[in-house]
């Protein structure tokens, strides 16, 4: 048996991703840019059982697929093996293999476990699989199961790139330095997939056209302040592009609405802080929680302004996916009979 870990850590964007122009290698409509954080990490252990292998006669064709502690649903598992796949069709194995998976943070409750679950279960399954990958080709592995996992291959600040399949992959830009306060409104699971809505978003908004063209001159502006190492910049972009990918998703045909009345509360009173000298900006993903970024120095005062509305975290920027356990397949194979 051929066994790999990694560890992948969810990411939030600043400049959103959202709408495909090629579903199948999910391609994005334009580019987005994000913070890879330091907390609610995936844990994903690959292992290939060399007695399921055609070889053997025995396939049965199925992977299986553990998601904390409990056999998955037969959706996920679905997903997973249509990404091993790939992964197989690169290594050119027919072997089978067994996922176990840990997630930290309400899995479908909008804080990016399908970013971190695909980082994390690409850079497993190469390792496990034996394809020698550099951290770009990673990015674009990852993206083939969800396109913000190609952005959780990167520490810290990471821009994901549109463009054909050879490059659109995320790497690293430097950035100001910042924390960000997670407010956690609600775990519930999203009543939508970002996936359906994103599609449904792009059929029906006819505002879908402007929001392709103004994620890429946000994109544009963001890079700029990054490069500037203008906080305050960033932190404009940020926020009004926040509310402009939950005005498109609102105007989707039947609608779709993320955001909770306490979501808005807290974009409210976090434009009240800012009033008073706090600098933060908020953001939001496909659900009702909020992600607040704040210069270091005022992060603590920040979380605790903000306790009132929910769950509150205070995190900061994390490492890209890594393997914390190379395998056992050297130790497998040094002890005859050993495994399967
Ligand atoms: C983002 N989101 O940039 C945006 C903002 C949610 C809101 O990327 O279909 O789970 O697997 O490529 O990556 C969520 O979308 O979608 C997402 P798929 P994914 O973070």
């Amino acid at each position: 048996m051929t066994t790999a870990t990694a560890r992948a850590y969810p990411n939030i964007a600043l400049v959103k991703y959202w709408g495909k122009q090629d579903e199948d290698l999910i391609l994005p409509v334009a580019g987005s840019l994000s913070l890879t954080l330091d907390a609610f990490p995936t844990t994903t252990t690959v292992a290939l059982d060399a007695a399921t292998g055609t070889d053997t006669g025995t396939d049965t064709g199925i992977d299986t697929f553990s998601l904390n502690g409990a056999v998955a649903t037969a959706d996920a598992t679905g997903r997973v093996t249509r990404f091993l796949d790939r992964v197989r069709e690169l290594a050119g194995s027919e072997t089978r293999a067994t996922v176990t998976s840990t997630n930290e943070a309400p899995t479908g409750a909008g804080l990016a476990s399908s970013a971190s679950g695909f980082a994390a279960l690409a850079t497993a399954a190469a390792a496990a699989y034996g394809l020698d990958l550099d951290r770009r080709d990673l990015s674009r592995l990852a993206r083939r199961g969800s396109g913000s996992a190609s952005r959780s291959l990167v520490d810290g600040l990471a821009v994901w790139h549109a463009g054909d399949d050879a490059h659109s992959y995320a790497e690293a830009v430097a950035g100001p330095d910042m924390r960000m306060v997670i407010v956690t409104v609600d775990t519930a699971q999203k009543a939508v997939s970002s996936r359906a809505a994103m599609r449904r978003t792009a059929l029906t908004s006819p505002f879908f056209p402007a929001w392709i063209s103004s994620t890429e001159e946000s994109l544009a502006a963001m890079l700029e302040a990054c490069a500037a190492d203008d906080f305050t910049r960033v932190g404009r972009i940020t926020e009004s592009h926040a509310l402009r990918m939950h005005a498109v998703i609102q105007s989707c045909d039947p609608p779709i609405r993320y955001l909770a009345p306490t979501s808005v509360a807290v974009f409210d009173a976090v434009a009240a802080l800012r009033e008073q000298g706090l600098e933060a900006y908020s953001t939001a993903d496909a659900g009702p929680n909020v992600a607040v970024i704040v210069r270091p120095e005022q992060a603590e005062d920040l979380r605790d302004a903000l306790a009132g509305f929910g769950s509150v975290r205070l995190v900061g920027a994390g490492d890209g996916a890594r393997l914390i356990d190379a395998g056992a397949t050297a130790a497998a194979e040094a002890r005859p009979g050993a495994g399967a």
